[in-house]
């Protein structure tokens, strides 16, 4: 008899489309072009079906969170992304900020005794911090909380520091990793073919070098994310290129964990009067991500960004993470025109919103250990308890 996926498969009238839905269904990876088509000619409801049974055969209903909190060493940056709504020139630096170790250990020992699991690092690139500075940071933050799991350093940091002290990536990196760098964040990645990039962030480290300094990550036993920057003046292909090399690497090394497409937000940048995409235009590459990625274990969907009721239906779209707790000191999308100005979303209130849309809320350390199940938390009871929250 054919199950509820083969029916709908079967029911497609685009023998190309019906083609993919079979590999899919038989596990198996499906081609540039095959991705390209999905975009092009799937429908919301097919895409849909067949990423939530990928997400479903991988995760069942659970979705992940973490508790974690961000630092922004500073928004000053030597590089001029057209779609960055949050960095100052280090000319115009008087309208950004710039954090010392004590201001940043200050935050992090604001959340001693709090249970979060993470601290994510990622900023503008200071022309004046460098490598010693970052690496002095990284041993403070594991003096003082061991346990602390530090994500930190997009590629286009990390190349900066490496340049300018004159190390190699693989020197760098082990430098790094041994001072207390446990992963690395997705950021940086934006769209890699050059067709874009040169129109976009012409001056920051490019594909190669992304890619590289993942892979030497991976090398040395860290695991590490991807972002894609959509929804902007790239074509489908552009999408499908990107996430292609994010495969093949991922073949070579296994060391990505997460995929996250990050919608583009168009409010003050010099990309402005570029529209954003639609809610169905997000669904649709949530779910086409889950497809095209066979090979990354999950795929987030990172809810400062999209706001929290399209982070919700994203969970029927292939998503199965849906970030974390964050706290308010996010600005990063604040600038550029999310849904939420100030990020921030109690454990009780992350739970809460995976329960209205029928999953399994699951708390995860950044490498995904599995830490609490919230399936049968009484979440009125868990919020009176303060060390909880
Ligand atoms: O690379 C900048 C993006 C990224 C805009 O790994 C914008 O867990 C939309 O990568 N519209 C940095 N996006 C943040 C990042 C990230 C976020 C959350 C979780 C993880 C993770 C990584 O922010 C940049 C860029 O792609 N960004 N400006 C904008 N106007
Ligand atoms: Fe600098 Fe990052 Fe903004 Fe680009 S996206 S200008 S590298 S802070």
């Amino acid at each position: 008899m054919a199950t509820g996926i083969q029916t709908i498969i079967e029911s497609v009238k685009d023998k190309q489309l019906q083609e993919i839905g079979q590999k899919i269904l038989a596990k198996q990876r499906i081609s540039f072009e095959d991705g390209v088509t999905l975009f092009e000619r799937g429908s919301l409801s097919y895409l849909g079906a067949l990423a939530n049974w990928v997400r479903e055969q991988k995760h069942g209903d659970k979705t992940y969170f973490n508790r974690n909190f961000h630092i922004e060493p500073t928004n000053v940056c030597v590089f001029s992304c057209k779609f960055c709504s949050y960095s100052r020139l280090y000319a115009n630096r008087e309208e950004g900020w710039e954090l010392s170790i004590d201001q940043m250990m200050h935050i992090v020992k604001s959340y001693d005794g709090k249970p979060v699991t993470e601290v994510h690092i990622v900023g503008g690139v200071h022309p004046k911090m460098n490598l010693e500075f970052f690496m002095e940071l990284l041993r403070t933050i594991k003096a003082h909380r061991p346990d602390l799991h530090i994500k930190g350093f997009t590629p286009v940091e990390l190349d900066y520091m490496f340049k300018k002290a004159k190390v190699s990536t693989e020197e760098g990196m082990r430098m790094a990793h041994e001072a207390g760098l446990d992963s690395l964040p997705g950021g940086g990645a934006e769209i890699f073919h050059p067709e874009i990039r040169t129109q976009i962030c012409e001056d920051k480290v490019d594909a190669d070098g992304w890619l590289h300094i993942h892979r030497t990550a991976h090398n040395l036993g860290m695991n590490s994310n991807a972002t894609m920057l959509y929804g902007h003046v790239e074509k489908f292909w552009h999408r499908i290129d990107h996430m292609d090399r994010l495969r093949k690497l991922q073949d070579e090394t296994g060391g990505f964990n997460t995929f996250i497409p990050l919608k583009f937000r168009n409010k003050e940048n010099d990309m402005s009067n570029v529209p954003e995409s639609t809610v169905i235009e997000d669904m649709r590459m949530y779910a086409v991500a889950r497809l095209y990625m066979h090979n990354f274990p999950h795929i987030k969907a990172y809810w400062p960004m999209l706001g929290r009721q399209n982070a919700q239906l994203s969970l029927s779209f292939g998503v199965n993470d849906i970030d974390g707790t964050i706290d308010d000191s996010t600005k990063i999308y604040a600038m550029a025109g999310s849904e939420e100005q100030t990020p921030a979303m109690s454990t009780a209130e992350l739970v809460t919103l995976i329960k209205q849309v029928k999953r399994q809320p699951v708390e995860r350390g950044t490498l995904y250990n599995e830490i609490r199940d919230y399936t049968n938390v009484d979440m009125q009871l868990f919020e009176l308890d303060p060390a909880l929250n």
